[in-house]
């Protein structure tokens, strides 16, 4: 039963990426070329419906994407990773909010903070940008992750999440940004791929 994780170089699927070699179990990796004529494809869009990457697939699994999907799936398949608190666990509520940060919130105030659209805080879903940065500072800083040592997938995707924002200039370089940010880019996953992505967007 391989679990095959559809990917491109440079792409959002980088986060997938670090989190199988976070995880630490076998899969494949297969390549989508984003830019290329005809992407998506509908075999393509059987894996993932809006044929975006990443894209996953467990053996004779249905297909599906979103990175806060494939980090809870992969997280919670291997539960001796510790990558997610277990459904009973008291800590699972707030764990599934931060899962989801990304996605929900830290996107679209980026997007915000890029376009110099203008904030509705009340009405938007994720408040606006400030809101959610002085949220976020917040949970940070107790450290030295949003469960004290224990490293999650929470952890890795607002971590990944952070790092591409103050990269690109979209989330200011608070000081506990960048520390979250260089200590969850220093564990060994991290490295591993980035020597990945290094590796498959030479082959480009
Ligand atoms: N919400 C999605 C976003 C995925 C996404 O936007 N991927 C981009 C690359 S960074 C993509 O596949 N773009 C190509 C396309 O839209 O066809 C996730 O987190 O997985």
């Amino acid at each position: 039963m391989t679990m095959k994780l559809y990917y491109c170089p440079q792409t959002r699927a980088f986060t997938s990426l670090w989190m199988m070699e976070e995880a630490g179990q076998p899969y494949e990796l297969v390549r989508v070329d984003i830019r290329a004529p005809g992407h998506p494809s509908d075999d393509y869009k059987k894996i993932n419906p809006m044929g975006k990457v990443a894209g996953f697939k467990d053996g004779d699994g249905i297909g599906f994407g979103e990175t806060a999907a494939i980090l809870l799936y992969v997280a919670d398949k291997f539960p001796q990773t510790k990558l997610s608190p277990p459904p009973a666990d008291p800590r699972r509520g707030r764990f599934l909010q931060w899962l989801m940060f990304s996605p929900s919130t830290i996107e679209p105030v980026m997007m915000e903070k890029r376009t110099g659209a203008a904030p509705n805080s009340f009405s938007a879903g994720w408040g606006d940008y400030e809101r959610a940065m002085a949220a976020l500072e917040q949970a940070l800083k107790p450290g030295p992750y949003l469960f004290g040592n224990d490293f999650t997938a929470a952890d890795l995707f607002i971590g990944s999440s952070l790092g591409f924002g103050m990269r690109f200039g979209m989330v200011d370089k608070r000081p506990g940004f960048v520390e979250f940010a260089e200590r969850c880019a220093a564990r060994p996953s991290f490295k591993r791929a980035t020597e990945i992505e290094a590796r498959e967007a030479a082959k480009k």
